[in-house]
């Protein structure tokens, strides 16, 4: 496991970068410059705050999130892959794959024109392979600045040719589901988890919450846009190079069989979720890669 003292004598930037011990004893990059500030958690690379000066905090995080190894964070931005959901051919395999439950090890950290970057990586081992039968190597470049930019780069270090599936599933902090809309995803169709998954189209309308919403919108490039009327703001989430987006909250009953989160955090939380799933996954010959973007800001209402 990767220590703090090592990291920084490595990685620290000075009054920018530094790491530490956080929550549950795993170690967690802090990331604090006039403009925004965030956290990022080695255990799945995972973002787990981005606040920028003056805001509230645009990530929401669980209070009774675990931080334990083989355990996913619950909120912030957890990365799913190689798969989405349920693996298709072992329904026991881990929920939204091994890269959010994996230590992810630090490549580098520099100062970028758009902010403080720090890029992890995750390459295949004997127990990924144990798990998913290919090579690869992840690369996930964090830069936090006016806006949060998640890049996530996906190779085929391997001999044979491989598909995979990959979500980063960005919980977005909202002041109550209730007075949220969406836009962006109007005249799409999408994959509603909560009737079985049939196909449903949005029509030419905004996407409002009264009740469990779980739907994975299809051949969709467009930014979205969370109209959070409880905060005053819109949350906005661009993309590139993804094909899919997806949209969650629990509500209450579903929030109820959740351990990792409050009775109420549903009033709290939206998932809009930068993705290639399903027909959108990503095909990869040897030696091929592909990134992709998720871009989050915020402007005032
Ligand atoms: O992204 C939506 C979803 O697939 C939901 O169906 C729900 O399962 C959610 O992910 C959370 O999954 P998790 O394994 O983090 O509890």
């Amino acid at each position: 496991m990767q220590r703090p003292e090592e990291l920084n004598l490595k990685f620290e930037i000075p009054d920018a970068l530094r790491f530490e011990e956080g929550a549950g004893g795993l170690v967690r990059a802090v990331i604090a410059t006039p403009i925004a500030s965030a956290e990022i958690y080695l255990h799945g690379a995972h973002v787990t705050h981005y606040v920028k000066r003056g805001s509230p905090n645009i990530l929401f995080l669980s209070g009774k999130s675990q931080f334990s190894k083989g355990k996913a964070i619950r909120g912030g931005v957890p990365i799913c892959f190689p798969w989405f959901s349920q693996k298709k051919d072992d329904p026991s395999a881990v929920f939204h794959g091994f890269a959010r439950i994996s230590e992810w090890q630090i490549d580098s950290t520099t100062r970028h024109a758009d902010g403080i970057q720090i890029t992890f990586a995750l390459g295949s081992d004997e127990r990924t392979r144990a798990m998913w039968p290919y090579d690869f190597r992840a690369r996930y470049s964090v830069t936090v600045g006016d806006t949060l930019q998640l890049a996530l780069t996906i190779t085929n270090t391997g001999a044979t040719g491989f598909e995979f599936e990959e979500a980063l599933h960005t919980y977005l902090q909202v002041g109550d589901i209730r007075q949220t809309r969406v836009d962006g995803l109007a005249n799409t169709e999408y994959l509603d988890k909560v009737q079985g998954n049939r196909k449903v189209a949005q029509g030419d309308l905004p996407i409002l919450f009264s009740g469990e919403t779980d739907r994975i919108y299809l051949n969709t490039l467009t930014t979205c846009t969370a109209e959070d009327a409880g905060n005053g703001r819109r949350i906005v989430v661009g993309k590139e190079n993804s094909d899919t987006t997806v949209v969650w909250n629990p509500w209450i009953e579903k929030t109820k069989t959740l351990s990792d989160m409050s009775p109420d955090d549903w009033t709290r939380m939206l998932c809009i979720e930068t993705s290639n799933v399903k027909e959108a996954a990503i095909r990869l010959a040897p030696g091929e890669s592909h990134s992709m973007t998720a871009i989050i800001s915020t402007e005032k209402m």
